[in-house]
């Protein structure tokens, strides 16, 4: 029996070293030493040994079982730490593979020119004035010197919510607003927005647009303030080395009115494609606030004046970048606007 016994535990102790995995292993010690098993087998036939014999036995079957599963366990311990290290070889991360590229988002090319000069005037003093998109007729149309019925009304048709309200057709009556809440104060503002004209979309055209107007008011204020504030605008936006002209032109809300151009910042005032062979560009009109416009927001026209301005930021954005259609703007093809990237400041 004793042999027996050394022969079974050479056997077990082969399978449990044979064992590959968990699952195997356990099914050797279910087989071994499982109720079924020899081992067990072997402790039940004890009865049949004489009362010398017994105790012997006894401890050398209890000596095999304690190291079949001491042996067993360290088996287990072994394969279990196989298997994390498995794992971990498997679920590892290269950490020199090229990252996932993170797409990083730009500026607006018409937000970098609105903001462009946004900055410009309030660096000189102006502060940023803001109104509805939706506006009554009164402030659009009528605070600015276009009653019902005058004929500069064809030039800006607008969409229609009702009679009095209206998408508006420009930022100025965001001025007209200002005006009649500051009652008499003088004024340094710059209005940015969106506007709107019933107009057919092109290259060129767009029913929604970007507007930044301009509105001084005070005592004194010239033409030649005027002319001195666009002439800084231009060198901002189009090189240092740029002229202005003015030249005469009709606004119903100012008077006298001035169309402005800038000279080429393509070829210097050569003449080229861009400006059409002139050497000169127009980029945006501006005038001497009416009188009819002072009064009408509670100004005394004999004691103030005021300038006004009004640039199209798409036509500026235009230029400035060379974009050769308005729809780029609007379209929100990321092949348009990233070109646009630029480190931020
Ligand atoms: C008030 C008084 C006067 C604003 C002005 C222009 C001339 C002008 C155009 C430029 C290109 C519109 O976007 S555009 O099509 N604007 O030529 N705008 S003077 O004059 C004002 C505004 C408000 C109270």
């Amino acid at each position: 029996m004793e042999q027996q016994l050394t022969q079974l535990e050479q056997e077990v102790l082969t399978k449990i070293a044979e064992a590959a995995d968990l699952k195997a292993l356990n099914e050797v010690r279910v087989a071994y030493l499982g109720k079924k098993g020899p081992i067990t087998d072997l402790l039940k036939g004890m009865g049949k040994l004489s009362a010398e014999e017994r105790p012997k036995m006894g401890a050398l079957v209890n000596t095999v079982r304690e190291n079949v599963t001491a042996q067993l366990e360290q088996k287990v311990a072994l394969l279990e730490e196989a298997a994390i290290l498995a794992q971990l070889e498997n679920e590892s991360i290269d950490v020199t593979l090229p990252g996932a590229q993170v797409r990083i988002g730009n500026r607006h090319p018409l937000t970098r020119v609105v903001e462009e000069i946004e900055d410009l005037f309030v660096g000189m003093g102006y502060e940023i004035a803001e109104g509805p998109e939706v506006e009554r007729d009164y402030y659009n149309f009528e605070a600015l010197n276009l009653p019902k019925g005058h004929p500069a009304r064809d030039m800006q048709d607008t969409f229609y919510i009702t009679e009095e309200l209206l998408l508006r057709t420009h930022t100025s009556p965001v001025q007209a607003r200002t005006m009649e809440a500051k009652k008499g104060e003088h004024i340094r503002i710059i209005c940015p927005g969106k506007v709107f004209r019933r107009d057919a979309d092109d290259a060129t055209h767009s029913h929604q647009f970007m507007q930044i107007e301009g509105l001084v008011i005070g005592e004194n204020i010239r033409m030649s303030d005027l002319k001195g504030t666009l002439d800084v605008l231009a060198k901002k936006m189009f090189g240092a080395e740029r002229e202005i002209r003015l030249r005469p032109s009709f606004f119903p809300f100012t008077e006298p009115s001035v169309e402005v151009d800038v000279s080429c910042h393509k070829c210097g005032g050569e003449g080229c494609n861009v400006c059409k062979k002139t050497g000169w560009i127009e980029i945006l009109g501006a005038g001497m606030v009416h009188p009819n416009v002072l009064e009408m927001a509670g100004y005394d026209s004999k004691k103030v004046s005021g300038f006004a301005f009004g640039i199209g930021a798409e036509r500026i954005a235009m230029l400035k970048y060379g974009v050769d259609d308005i729809r780029h703007f609007y379209t929100n093809d990321t092949r348009f606007l990233s070109q646009f990237h630029q480190a931020e400041v």
